[in-house]
């Protein structure tokens, strides 16, 4: 069969269309709180820190795409209208106030409208508001055990769970919080530097031994979210998995409950799990 050039374009056209209108199914499917295939965007925000993040993110990318296409049409300008052939007598003008006012004042104007979204970001990450309840995350290798000093101070241990979907992301235990609550999350290591990261929530914190850090989220949204020990140096990192299940105020109750009874031996189960994963 012969195709005319108008038909070949068509075509071309049609498998362009199809392509765009297959990725955006597969980026409206995507699930909440983890990551999906061909994934180039950030996960989408499950927490007020997280929303700012992804406005933020999005602001700084049209920034500077406006920006680079500014610069690249004045380099095209010169290369084009005042090349030696084009024009072989060059103008001797060396000052132009009005122009070096502008674009002396115009890049300061550009970073003040970055600085001011960025402090105000920063400080809504650093500044924690009042939490409701706490859970102490304590990067060990390799596995994760949080504890609710608030809610009974049971403590218990989390771990990869080969069996479970989605892969390299479920866990044995998650760790259960209410929605639309204030979670303050402080982090520790017991052996090495572990690093406790949850996208959809927009936190990411190192756990260090000896030392206490804090960082908070409210979640927005019920359901499963995933995140990852997101230090790079030490084996197995990439194989401690965050889970966090996200329920109502009355779920994470009954929840509370089951727990306290569940995990009442917990301190001493901490050696038995590091065996486990050991192996
Ligand atoms: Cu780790």
């Amino acid at each position: 069969m012969k195709m005319s050039m108008g038909q070949t374009g068509r075509r071309w056209l049609g498998l362009a269309v199809a392509g765009v209108a297959l990725a955006a199914s597969r980026t409206a499917s995507a699930e909440l709180g983890q990551p999906a295939p061909w994934e180039y965007k950030l996960q989408e925000a499950a927490s007020p820190v997280m929303e700012n993040i992804t406005w933020f993110h999005n602001y700084l990318t049209v920034l500077i795409v406006v920006i680079t296409l500014f610069v690249l049409a004045l380099l095209v300008i010169v290369v084009v209208k005042f090349n030696a052939k084009a024009n072989p007598v060059p103008s001797r003008t060396t000052h132009n106030t009005l122009i070096e006012v502008a674009w002396t004042l115009i890049p300061v104007l550009i970073l003040v409208s970055i600085a001011v979204p960025s402090f105000r970001l920063l400080f809504l990450e650093l500044d924690l508001p009042k939490a409701d309840l706490t859970i102490k995350a304590t990067g060990k290798q390799w596995y994760w055990s949080y504890a609710y000093p608030d809610n009974g101070n049971f403590e218990f241990d989390s771990l990869m769970a080969q069996d479970k979907q989605p892969r390299l992301l479920g866990v044995d235990n998650e760790v259960v919080v209410p929605v639309d609550k204030i979670v303050r999350v402080q982090t520790t290591g017991a052996d090495v530097i572990h690093s406790f990261a949850v996208p959809a929530f927009g936190i990411k914190i190192d756990a260090i031994p000896g030392r206490l850090n804090e960082t908070w989220f409210k979640a927005t949204k019920t359901g499963m979210f995933y995140g990852q020990c997101s230090e790079l140096c030490g084996k197995d990192h990439a194989f401690m998995p965050i889970a966090v299940r996200v329920v109502s105020e009355q779920e994470f109750a009954s929840w509370v409950e089951v727990a306290k009874k569940k995990f009442a031996s917990a301190p001493g189960n901490t050696f038995a799990s590091a065996a486990g994963a050991a192996q």
